[in-house]
Protein backbone atom coordinates (compact mmCIF):
# COMPACT_ATOMS: atom_id res chain seq x y z
CA UNK A 1 0.00 0.00 0.00
CA UNK A 2 1.63 3.10 -1.24
CA UNK A 3 0.41 6.67 0.52
CA UNK A 4 -0.41 9.33 -2.23
CA UNK A 5 0.14 12.68 -0.31
CA UNK A 6 3.53 13.02 1.27
CA UNK A 7 2.92 13.10 5.55
CA UNK A 8 4.90 16.78 6.50
CA UNK A 9 6.86 14.52 9.15
CA UNK A 10 7.78 10.75 9.37
CA UNK A 11 9.59 9.80 12.46
CA UNK A 12 10.69 6.46 13.42
CA UNK A 13 10.49 4.38 16.19
CA UNK A 14 9.04 4.78 19.71
CA UNK A 15 11.74 5.30 22.58
CA UNK A 16 12.50 8.63 24.61
CA UNK A 17 13.67 9.96 21.14
CA UNK A 18 10.69 9.18 18.76
CA UNK A 19 7.99 10.14 21.64
CA UNK A 20 9.92 13.24 22.39
CA UNK A 21 9.68 14.07 18.60
CA UNK A 22 6.32 13.04 18.37
CA UNK A 23 5.11 15.51 21.54
CA UNK A 24 6.85 18.20 20.44
CA UNK A 25 5.45 18.13 16.97
CA UNK A 26 2.13 18.18 18.36
CA UNK A 27 2.99 21.25 20.87
CA UNK A 28 4.13 22.75 17.44
CA UNK A 29 0.68 22.28 16.04
CA UNK A 30 1.94 19.90 13.43
CA UNK A 31 -0.22 17.16 13.01
CA UNK A 32 0.26 15.75 9.58
CA UNK A 33 3.06 12.97 11.13
CA UNK A 34 3.02 9.53 11.81
CA UNK A 35 5.81 7.54 13.82
CA UNK A 36 6.55 4.26 12.50
CA UNK A 37 7.07 1.29 15.12
CA UNK A 38 8.51 -1.93 14.42
CA UNK A 39 6.86 -3.85 17.61
CA UNK A 40 3.32 -3.80 18.37
CA UNK A 41 4.32 -0.82 21.40
CA UNK A 42 5.80 2.08 22.31
CA UNK A 43 9.63 1.96 24.61
CA UNK A 44 12.45 1.58 22.31
CA UNK A 45 15.42 0.00 24.59
CA UNK A 46 13.01 -0.31 27.31
CA UNK A 47 10.43 -2.68 25.80
CA UNK A 48 13.29 -4.70 23.63
CA UNK A 49 15.88 -5.39 27.02
CA UNK A 50 13.40 -7.65 29.62
CA UNK A 51 16.21 -9.19 31.14
CA UNK A 52 16.64 -9.98 34.88
CA UNK A 53 17.78 -6.91 36.75
CA UNK A 54 17.38 -4.67 33.59
CA UNK A 55 17.35 -1.02 35.44
CA UNK A 56 18.73 2.10 34.34
CA UNK A 57 22.00 3.15 35.58
CA UNK A 58 21.33 7.14 35.33
CA UNK A 59 19.03 8.02 38.22
CA UNK A 60 14.80 8.45 36.98
CA UNK A 61 14.73 11.86 38.06
CA UNK A 62 17.36 13.03 35.43
CA UNK A 63 16.95 10.21 32.75
CA UNK A 64 13.55 11.63 32.23
CA UNK A 65 11.61 14.15 30.19
CA UNK A 66 11.93 17.73 31.42
CA UNK A 67 8.70 18.43 30.88
CA UNK A 68 6.89 15.41 32.17
CA UNK A 69 8.58 14.61 35.76
CA UNK A 70 7.46 11.49 37.51
CA UNK A 71 7.06 11.90 41.03
CA UNK A 72 6.49 8.59 41.62
CA UNK A 73 9.13 6.79 41.02
CA UNK A 74 10.10 3.69 43.50
CA UNK A 75 13.37 4.27 43.66
CA UNK A 76 16.61 6.04 42.61
CA UNK A 77 17.34 4.43 40.18
CA UNK A 78 14.01 2.52 38.46
CA UNK A 79 13.81 -0.88 36.73
CA UNK A 80 12.94 -1.53 33.30
CA UNK A 81 8.86 -2.49 33.60
CA UNK A 82 8.73 0.74 35.92
CA UNK A 83 10.55 2.95 32.92
CA UNK A 84 8.48 0.80 30.10
CA UNK A 85 5.10 1.96 31.98
CA UNK A 86 6.17 5.48 32.00
CA UNK A 87 7.03 5.52 28.21
CA UNK A 88 3.33 4.33 27.85
CA UNK A 89 1.54 6.75 30.16
CA UNK A 90 3.71 9.62 28.78
CA UNK A 91 2.44 8.12 25.16
CA UNK A 92 -1.48 8.11 26.55
CA UNK A 93 -1.09 11.30 28.24
CA UNK A 94 -0.40 13.15 24.90
CA UNK A 95 -2.59 11.45 22.98
CA UNK A 96 0.01 10.00 20.47
CA UNK A 97 -1.28 6.94 19.95
CA UNK A 98 -3.67 8.06 16.82
CA UNK A 99 -0.28 8.83 15.21
CA UNK A 100 1.69 5.44 15.80
CA UNK A 101 1.71 3.31 13.24
CA UNK A 102 2.66 -0.43 15.18
CA UNK A 103 4.11 -3.37 12.58
CA UNK A 104 6.21 -0.74 10.78
CA UNK A 105 9.84 -1.80 10.60
CA UNK A 106 11.60 0.19 8.12
CA UNK A 107 13.97 -1.72 5.69
CA UNK A 108 14.86 0.92 3.15
CA UNK A 109 14.47 4.97 3.01
CA UNK A 110 15.91 6.83 -0.60
CA UNK A 111 15.56 10.47 -1.28
CA UNK A 112 13.60 11.77 -4.14
CA UNK A 113 15.71 14.77 -6.18
CA UNK A 114 12.58 15.80 -8.22
CA UNK A 115 10.13 15.76 -5.16
CA UNK A 116 12.23 16.51 -2.74
CA UNK A 117 10.76 13.80 -0.30
CA UNK A 118 11.47 10.47 1.20
CA UNK A 119 10.33 6.98 0.08
CA UNK A 120 10.13 4.60 3.03
CA UNK A 121 9.71 1.33 2.78
CA UNK A 122 8.58 -1.36 5.82
CA UNK A 123 9.09 -4.88 5.87
CA UNK A 124 4.91 -5.26 6.06
CA UNK A 125 4.95 -4.28 2.49
CA UNK A 126 3.69 -0.79 3.00
CA UNK A 127 5.49 2.12 1.38
CA UNK A 128 4.82 5.90 2.58
CA UNK A 129 6.05 9.25 1.37
CA UNK A 130 7.51 12.09 4.06
CA UNK A 131 8.61 15.76 3.35
CA UNK A 132 10.73 15.06 6.20
CA UNK A 133 12.27 12.02 7.95
CA UNK A 134 13.54 11.71 12.15
CA UNK A 135 15.36 8.38 12.84
CA UNK A 136 14.27 7.46 16.18
CA UNK A 137 15.90 4.01 16.15
CA UNK A 138 18.59 4.31 18.87
CA UNK A 139 21.60 2.67 18.21
CA UNK A 140 21.88 -0.13 21.18
CA UNK A 141 19.64 -2.42 19.16
CA UNK A 142 21.54 -5.41 16.92
CA UNK A 143 22.54 -7.72 19.38
CA UNK A 144 26.42 -8.26 18.49
CA UNK A 145 26.88 -12.26 18.69
CA UNK A 146 30.33 -13.06 18.44
CA UNK A 147 31.12 -15.96 16.05
CA UNK A 148 32.47 -18.63 18.07
CA UNK A 149 33.38 -22.06 16.33
CA UNK A 150 30.92 -24.39 17.29
CA UNK A 151 28.07 -22.09 17.60
CA UNK A 152 25.76 -23.75 16.50
CA UNK A 153 26.40 -27.17 17.66
CA UNK A 154 25.05 -25.91 21.29
CA UNK A 155 21.83 -28.18 22.17
CA UNK A 156 20.73 -25.77 24.97
CA UNK A 157 18.81 -23.20 25.10
CA UNK A 158 22.12 -19.61 23.91
CA UNK A 159 20.21 -16.29 23.89
CA UNK A 160 21.46 -12.68 23.86
CA UNK A 161 20.62 -10.28 26.74
CA UNK A 162 18.18 -7.72 24.62
CA UNK A 163 16.43 -11.13 23.13
CA UNK A 164 16.06 -12.82 26.62
CA UNK A 165 14.00 -15.95 26.72
CA UNK A 166 11.56 -15.92 28.78
CA UNK A 167 10.15 -19.53 28.97
CA UNK A 168 13.46 -20.58 30.01
CA UNK A 169 13.40 -21.39 33.88
CA UNK A 170 16.91 -20.97 34.85
CA UNK A 171 16.22 -22.11 38.40
CA UNK A 172 18.62 -25.39 39.25
CA UNK A 173 20.35 -25.04 35.55
CA UNK A 174 24.01 -24.57 34.84
CA UNK A 175 24.36 -21.10 32.96
CA UNK A 176 27.24 -19.39 31.11
CA UNK A 177 27.14 -15.80 30.86
CA UNK A 178 29.44 -14.37 28.43
CA UNK A 179 30.69 -10.81 28.98
CA UNK A 180 30.78 -8.66 32.15
CA UNK A 181 29.66 -5.01 30.18
CA UNK A 182 26.49 -3.36 31.61
CA UNK A 183 23.82 -5.83 31.10
CA UNK A 184 25.80 -8.83 32.64
CA UNK A 185 26.79 -7.11 35.45
CA UNK A 186 22.73 -6.59 36.28
CA UNK A 187 22.02 -10.38 34.73
CA UNK A 188 24.24 -12.14 37.66
CA UNK A 189 23.60 -10.71 40.59
CA UNK A 190 19.57 -11.29 39.70
CA UNK A 191 19.93 -15.03 38.53
CA UNK A 192 22.99 -16.06 40.66
CA UNK A 193 20.76 -17.56 43.47
CA UNK A 194 18.37 -19.75 41.07
CA UNK A 195 21.25 -21.27 39.32
CA UNK A 196 22.87 -24.31 39.99
CA UNK A 197 26.34 -23.03 38.50
CA UNK A 198 27.01 -19.93 36.80
CA UNK A 199 30.48 -19.43 34.73
CA UNK A 200 30.83 -15.51 34.30
CA UNK A 201 32.93 -15.58 30.99
CA UNK A 202 35.16 -11.91 31.45
CA UNK A 203 37.28 -11.00 28.79
CA UNK A 204 37.92 -7.75 30.17
CA UNK A 205 37.34 -6.48 33.82
CA UNK A 206 34.86 -3.24 34.04
CA UNK A 207 35.29 -0.64 36.82
CA UNK A 208 31.93 -0.90 39.04
CA UNK A 209 31.80 1.86 41.29
CA UNK A 210 28.76 1.81 44.43
CA UNK A 211 25.12 2.72 42.90
CA UNK A 212 23.18 5.34 45.47
CA UNK A 213 20.01 3.51 45.17
CA UNK A 214 17.31 3.68 47.26
CA UNK A 215 13.61 3.40 47.67
CA UNK A 216 11.72 7.02 47.63
CA UNK A 217 9.75 6.75 50.64
CA UNK A 218 5.61 7.82 50.56
CA UNK A 219 6.52 11.44 51.97
CA UNK A 220 9.51 12.00 49.41
CA UNK A 221 6.99 11.05 46.57
CA UNK A 222 4.29 12.88 47.88
CA UNK A 223 6.27 16.01 48.78
CA UNK A 224 7.59 15.66 44.49
CA UNK A 225 3.94 15.59 43.43
CA UNK A 226 2.57 18.85 45.59
CA UNK A 227 6.13 20.52 45.67
CA UNK A 228 7.56 20.46 42.13
CA UNK A 229 10.49 22.99 43.29
CA UNK A 230 11.67 19.90 45.14
CA UNK A 231 11.97 17.62 42.17
CA UNK A 232 13.28 20.38 39.87
CA UNK A 233 16.50 20.61 42.18
CA UNK A 234 16.98 17.00 42.81
CA UNK A 235 17.20 16.94 38.85
CA UNK A 236 19.67 19.56 38.76
CA UNK A 237 21.66 18.30 41.59
CA UNK A 238 22.05 15.21 39.80
CA UNK A 239 22.14 16.36 36.47
CA UNK A 240 25.43 18.58 38.07
CA UNK A 241 27.03 16.08 39.76
CA UNK A 242 26.92 13.40 36.76
CA UNK A 243 28.31 16.48 34.37
CA UNK A 244 31.09 17.09 36.78
CA UNK A 245 32.16 13.70 35.96
CA UNK A 246 33.50 15.02 32.31
CA UNK A 247 35.86 17.23 33.71
CA UNK A 248 37.79 14.23 35.10
CA UNK A 249 36.97 12.21 31.95
CA UNK A 250 38.71 15.18 29.76
CA UNK A 251 40.32 17.46 31.44
CA UNK A 252 41.43 16.31 35.21
CA UNK A 253 42.20 12.66 34.26
CA UNK A 254 43.74 12.34 37.74
CA UNK A 255 40.58 12.50 39.34
CA UNK A 256 39.72 9.41 37.97
CA UNK A 257 42.93 7.42 40.34
CA UNK A 258 40.66 8.60 43.16
CA UNK A 259 37.87 6.99 41.57
CA UNK A 260 39.30 3.76 40.96
CA UNK A 261 40.18 3.87 44.72
CA UNK A 262 36.32 4.09 45.32
CA UNK A 263 36.17 1.37 42.35
CA UNK A 264 38.48 -0.74 44.33
CA UNK A 265 37.42 -0.61 47.51
CA UNK A 266 34.04 -1.87 46.41
CA UNK A 267 35.82 -4.76 44.77
CA UNK A 268 37.32 -5.50 48.74
CA UNK A 269 34.40 -4.98 51.00
CA UNK A 270 32.67 -7.77 49.06
CA UNK A 271 34.82 -10.45 47.41
CA UNK A 272 37.53 -11.82 50.36
CA UNK A 273 39.63 -14.02 48.04
CA UNK A 274 42.37 -12.31 46.81
CA UNK A 275 42.91 -14.52 43.85
CA UNK A 276 39.19 -13.21 42.59
CA UNK A 277 39.80 -9.60 43.69
CA UNK A 278 42.74 -9.81 41.02
CA UNK A 279 40.94 -11.39 38.73
CA UNK A 280 38.26 -8.72 38.86
CA UNK A 281 40.21 -5.88 39.09
CA UNK A 282 40.85 -3.62 35.97
CA UNK A 283 43.31 -3.59 34.09
CA UNK A 284 43.16 -0.30 32.26
CA UNK A 285 42.10 3.45 32.87
CA UNK A 286 39.10 4.11 34.53
CA UNK A 287 36.37 5.63 32.17
CA UNK A 288 38.04 4.68 28.97
CA UNK A 289 35.10 2.10 28.73
CA UNK A 290 31.64 2.82 30.44
CA UNK A 291 31.87 3.30 34.19
CA UNK A 292 29.19 0.49 36.01
CA UNK A 293 27.70 1.17 38.86
CA UNK A 294 26.27 -1.85 41.35
CA UNK A 295 26.27 -3.13 44.81
CA UNK A 296 24.99 -6.58 44.21
CA UNK A 297 27.55 -7.55 41.35
CA UNK A 298 30.91 -8.23 43.60
CA UNK A 299 28.78 -9.91 45.99
CA UNK A 300 27.37 -11.96 43.35
CA UNK A 301 30.43 -13.21 42.11
CA UNK A 302 32.12 -13.75 45.37
CA UNK A 303 29.25 -16.67 46.25
CA UNK A 304 30.19 -20.53 46.01
CA UNK A 305 28.23 -21.42 43.16
CA UNK A 306 29.95 -18.58 40.69
CA UNK A 307 33.32 -18.83 39.07
CA UNK A 308 34.82 -16.20 36.95
CA UNK A 309 36.31 -17.35 33.85
CA UNK A 310 39.12 -15.32 32.38
CA UNK A 311 40.64 -17.63 30.42
CA UNK A 312 39.36 -16.87 26.42
CA UNK A 313 36.76 -18.61 24.39
CA UNK A 314 38.29 -21.50 22.55
CA UNK A 315 34.92 -22.97 21.23
CA UNK A 316 31.48 -23.39 21.85
CA UNK A 317 30.44 -27.28 22.24
CA UNK A 318 27.36 -29.53 22.28
CA UNK A 319 27.37 -29.49 26.01
CA UNK A 320 29.07 -26.27 26.95
CA UNK A 321 32.24 -23.95 26.25
CA UNK A 322 36.17 -24.99 25.81
CA UNK A 323 38.32 -22.42 27.06
CA UNK A 324 41.60 -21.61 25.20
CA UNK A 325 43.37 -24.09 27.94
CA UNK A 326 41.26 -26.95 26.57
CA UNK A 327 38.94 -27.08 29.99
CA UNK A 328 35.57 -27.75 29.16
CA UNK A 329 32.99 -25.82 31.29
CA UNK A 330 29.61 -28.05 30.58
CA UNK A 331 26.41 -25.51 30.63
CA UNK A 332 22.24 -26.16 30.04
CA UNK A 333 21.99 -22.16 28.59
CA UNK A 334 24.37 -19.82 27.42
CA UNK A 335 23.53 -15.44 27.81
CA UNK A 336 25.02 -13.75 25.69
CA UNK A 337 25.48 -10.11 27.38
CA UNK A 338 28.22 -9.62 24.16
CA UNK A 339 26.48 -5.68 23.67
CA UNK A 340 25.40 -3.74 20.57
CA UNK A 341 26.38 -2.94 16.95
CA UNK A 342 26.23 0.64 17.95
CA UNK A 343 27.14 2.66 14.92
CA UNK A 344 25.87 0.08 12.40
CA UNK A 345 22.58 0.96 13.60
CA UNK A 346 22.27 3.56 10.93
CA UNK A 347 25.04 2.65 9.32
CA UNK A 348 23.58 -0.76 7.59
CA UNK A 349 20.49 0.66 6.87
CA UNK A 350 19.33 0.59 3.37
CA UNK A 351 19.14 4.13 3.30
CA UNK A 352 19.99 6.56 0.52
CA UNK A 353 19.92 9.60 -0.36
CA UNK A 354 20.74 12.54 -3.35
CA UNK A 355 21.42 10.94 -5.86
CA UNK A 356 21.14 7.69 -4.59
CA UNK A 357 24.58 8.40 -2.36
CA UNK A 358 24.49 5.11 -0.18
CA UNK A 359 24.78 6.14 3.78
CA UNK A 360 27.68 3.75 3.42
CA UNK A 361 29.02 5.56 0.63
CA UNK A 362 28.48 8.81 2.25
CA UNK A 363 30.58 6.63 5.68
CA UNK A 364 32.91 5.03 4.06
CA UNK A 365 35.60 7.09 6.28
CA UNK A 366 33.40 6.85 9.42
CA UNK A 367 30.11 8.32 10.65
CA UNK A 368 30.43 12.28 9.98
CA UNK A 369 28.05 13.90 10.45
CA UNK A 370 26.69 17.38 11.90
CA UNK A 371 25.45 17.76 15.14
CA UNK A 372 25.35 14.48 15.02
CA UNK A 373 21.86 15.39 13.71
CA UNK A 374 22.27 15.53 9.93
CA UNK A 375 24.61 14.40 7.10
CA UNK A 376 25.51 15.92 4.40
CA UNK A 377 23.48 14.19 0.50
CA UNK A 378 20.56 13.35 2.92
CA UNK A 379 18.32 16.20 3.25
CA UNK A 380 15.66 16.89 5.39
CA UNK A 381 16.26 13.89 7.41
CA UNK A 382 17.57 14.13 11.03
CA UNK A 383 19.11 11.66 13.53
CA UNK A 384 18.13 11.71 16.90
CA UNK A 385 21.33 10.01 18.77
CA UNK A 386 22.83 10.23 15.98
CA UNK A 387 26.69 9.84 15.90
CA UNK A 388 28.85 11.51 17.97
CA UNK A 389 26.03 12.10 20.44
CA UNK A 390 26.19 9.34 23.13
CA UNK A 391 27.52 9.62 26.67
CA UNK A 392 30.05 8.49 29.26
CA UNK A 393 29.01 10.75 31.53
CA UNK A 394 25.49 11.84 31.82
CA UNK A 395 21.71 11.03 30.79
CA UNK A 396 20.95 10.49 27.13
CA UNK A 397 17.18 11.57 27.60
CA UNK A 398 19.08 15.29 28.21
CA UNK A 399 20.72 15.25 25.15
CA UNK A 400 17.49 13.77 23.09
CA UNK A 401 16.12 16.81 24.13
CA UNK A 402 18.48 19.33 22.45
CA UNK A 403 18.12 17.96 19.32
CA UNK A 404 14.42 17.55 19.47
CA UNK A 405 14.66 21.55 20.05
CA UNK A 406 17.00 21.70 17.00
CA UNK A 407 15.01 19.55 14.40
CA UNK A 408 11.61 21.05 15.73
CA UNK A 409 13.79 24.67 15.00
CA UNK A 410 14.46 23.29 11.55
CA UNK A 411 11.01 22.35 10.59
CA UNK A 412 9.74 24.98 11.84
CA UNK A 413 11.61 27.52 9.98
CA UNK A 414 11.65 24.78 6.51
CA UNK A 415 7.45 25.86 7.30
CA UNK A 416 7.61 29.54 7.57
CA UNK A 417 9.97 29.43 4.45
CA UNK A 418 8.62 27.22 2.50
CA UNK A 419 11.92 25.03 1.88
CA UNK A 420 11.65 21.87 0.36
CA UNK A 421 14.77 21.02 1.17
CA UNK A 422 17.57 21.41 3.66
CA UNK A 423 20.72 19.40 3.15
CA UNK A 424 23.53 20.50 5.75
CA UNK A 425 26.87 21.52 3.49
CA UNK A 426 29.68 19.02 3.21
CA UNK A 427 31.69 22.00 4.41
CA UNK A 428 30.51 22.97 7.65
CA UNK A 429 29.95 19.13 8.55
CA UNK A 430 33.65 18.63 7.92
CA UNK A 431 34.32 21.34 10.67
CA UNK A 432 31.71 20.31 12.98
CA UNK A 433 34.12 16.16 12.34
CA UNK A 434 37.44 18.21 12.61
CA UNK A 435 36.45 20.23 15.84
CA UNK A 436 34.67 16.61 17.50
CA UNK A 437 37.70 14.23 16.46
CA UNK A 438 39.90 17.12 18.04
CA UNK A 439 38.83 16.98 21.15
CA UNK A 440 38.42 13.29 21.88
CA UNK A 441 41.99 12.94 21.20
CA UNK A 442 42.20 14.13 24.86
CA UNK A 443 39.66 12.43 26.24
CA UNK A 444 40.13 8.96 28.22
CA UNK A 445 38.07 7.23 25.63
CA UNK A 446 41.13 7.67 23.66
CA UNK A 447 43.60 6.24 26.41
CA UNK A 448 44.38 3.08 24.95
CA UNK A 449 41.65 -0.04 26.44
CA UNK A 450 39.58 -1.22 23.53
CA UNK A 451 36.02 -0.58 23.57
CA UNK A 452 32.68 -0.58 21.80
CA UNK A 453 32.96 3.16 21.64
CA UNK A 454 35.27 3.09 19.00
CA UNK A 455 35.55 1.88 15.48
CA UNK A 456 38.45 -0.69 13.88
CA UNK A 457 40.44 1.89 13.23
CA UNK A 458 40.07 3.60 16.56
CA UNK A 459 37.83 6.39 15.92
CA UNK A 460 35.30 7.27 18.33
CA UNK A 461 31.88 8.23 16.41
CA UNK A 462 30.04 7.19 19.07
CA UNK A 463 30.38 9.71 22.32
CA UNK A 464 30.20 13.52 22.38
CA UNK A 465 33.73 14.87 24.01
CA UNK A 466 32.44 17.81 25.79
CA UNK A 467 30.06 19.22 28.25
CA UNK A 468 26.32 18.26 27.81
CA UNK A 469 25.65 22.16 28.49
CA UNK A 470 27.44 22.92 25.88
CA UNK A 471 25.57 20.95 23.30
CA UNK A 472 22.18 22.31 24.22
CA UNK A 473 23.43 25.80 23.52
CA UNK A 474 24.80 24.72 20.08
CA UNK A 475 21.50 22.81 19.11
CA UNK A 476 18.81 25.81 20.46
CA UNK A 477 18.49 27.53 17.53
CA UNK A 478 18.78 25.52 13.74
CA UNK A 479 21.44 27.60 11.40
CA UNK A 480 19.94 27.95 8.25
CA UNK A 481 23.68 29.30 7.00
CA UNK A 482 25.55 25.84 7.50
CA UNK A 483 22.70 24.40 4.80
CA UNK A 484 21.53 24.42 1.32
CA UNK A 485 18.10 24.89 1.71
CA UNK A 486 15.63 25.21 -1.63
CA UNK A 487 12.02 26.18 -2.15
CA UNK A 488 9.61 24.27 -4.05
CA UNK A 489 9.93 26.81 -6.62
CA UNK A 490 14.05 27.62 -6.30
CA UNK A 491 16.86 25.67 -8.51
CA UNK A 492 18.55 22.96 -5.76
CA UNK A 493 21.61 24.75 -6.76
CA UNK A 494 20.51 27.97 -5.00
CA UNK A 495 22.21 28.49 -1.01
CA UNK A 496 22.16 30.56 1.41
CA UNK A 497 26.23 31.41 1.83
CA UNK A 498 27.95 30.83 4.93
CA UNK A 499 28.95 34.10 6.52
CA UNK A 500 32.98 34.22 7.22
CA UNK A 501 32.32 33.53 10.92
CA UNK A 502 28.83 32.79 12.14
CA UNK A 503 26.97 32.94 15.73
CA UNK A 504 26.40 29.17 15.34
CA UNK A 505 30.37 28.84 13.86
CA UNK A 506 31.58 30.81 16.53
CA UNK A 507 29.31 28.88 19.07
CA UNK A 508 30.33 25.79 17.99
CA UNK A 509 33.78 26.71 17.99
CA UNK A 510 34.07 28.54 21.78
CA UNK A 511 31.84 25.93 23.56
CA UNK A 512 33.90 22.84 21.92
CA UNK A 513 37.01 24.26 23.66
CA UNK A 514 35.51 25.23 26.25
CA UNK A 515 34.07 21.78 26.35
O1 LIG B 1 27.32 -4.44 26.28
P1 LIG B 1 28.86 -4.00 26.42
P2 LIG B 1 26.15 -4.32 27.33
N1 LIG B 1 34.25 -12.91 23.98
O2 LIG B 1 29.33 -3.81 25.01
C1 LIG B 1 32.07 -8.86 26.15
C2 LIG B 1 23.69 0.29 27.61
N2 LIG B 1 23.08 -0.24 28.77
O3 LIG B 1 24.92 -4.91 26.72
O4 LIG B 1 34.95 -5.56 27.50
C3 LIG B 1 34.11 -12.58 25.27
O5 LIG B 1 29.07 -2.93 27.40
C4 LIG B 1 32.76 -7.53 26.28
O6 LIG B 1 34.11 -7.74 26.66
P3 LIG B 1 35.23 -6.56 26.42
C5 LIG B 1 24.93 1.04 28.04
O7 LIG B 1 25.15 2.17 27.24
C6 LIG B 1 22.56 0.68 29.59
O8 LIG B 1 26.56 -4.81 28.63
O9 LIG B 1 34.94 -6.00 25.06
N3 LIG B 1 33.51 -11.48 25.70
C7 LIG B 1 31.93 -6.89 27.37
O10 LIG B 1 32.29 -7.33 28.63
C8 LIG B 1 25.96 0.00 27.80
O11 LIG B 1 27.23 0.53 27.74
C9 LIG B 1 21.97 0.29 30.71
O12 LIG B 1 36.51 -7.23 26.53
C10 LIG B 1 32.98 -10.67 24.78
C11 LIG B 1 30.54 -7.41 27.04
O13 LIG B 1 30.70 -8.56 26.24
C12 LIG B 1 25.44 -0.64 26.55
O14 LIG B 1 24.05 -0.73 26.75
C13 LIG B 1 21.92 -1.06 31.08
C14 LIG B 1 33.08 -10.94 23.40
C15 LIG B 1 29.73 -6.42 26.25
O15 LIG B 1 29.52 -5.29 27.02
C16 LIG B 1 25.93 -2.00 26.25
O16 LIG B 1 25.96 -2.79 27.43
C17 LIG B 1 22.45 -1.99 30.22
C18 LIG B 1 33.76 -12.12 23.03
N4 LIG B 1 33.93 -12.43 21.73
C19 LIG B 1 23.04 -1.57 29.07
N5 LIG B 1 32.47 -9.94 22.73
C20 LIG B 1 21.39 1.38 31.54
O17 LIG B 1 21.24 1.23 32.67
C21 LIG B 1 32.02 -9.07 23.65
N6 LIG B 1 32.35 -9.51 24.88
C22 LIG B 1 21.03 2.67 30.91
Amino acid sequence: MKSVKALEVAVIGTGFSGLGMAIRLKKDGVEDFAVFEKAADVGGTWRENTYPGCACDVPSHLYSFSFEQNPDWTRAFATQPEIHAYLKDVTRKHDLLPHIRYGHQLTAASFDDELCQWNLSFANGNEVLAKNVVLGIGGLHIPQLPKFDGADDFTGPAFHSAEWNHDIDLTGKKVAVIGTGASAIQIIPAIADKVEKLYSFQRTAPWVMPKPDREYSEREKALFAKVPFVQNLSRDLIYNQHEVRFVAFRYAKPLLKGMELVARHNINKSIKNRVLRRKVTPLFDMGCKRVLISNDYYPALAKPNVDVVTARIDQVTETGIKDSGGKQYDVDVIIYATGFKTVDAIANMNFSGRNGLKIQDAWKAGAESYMGIHTAGFPNAYFLMGPNTGLGHNSMVYMIESQIQYVADALKQARKNQWSLVDVKPEAQRHFVGRIQGAMKSTVWASGCQSWYLDDQGKNWTLWPGFTFAYRAMTRRFDPAVCEVKTSAESPKKTVPIPKRNRLARLTGSLLSAA
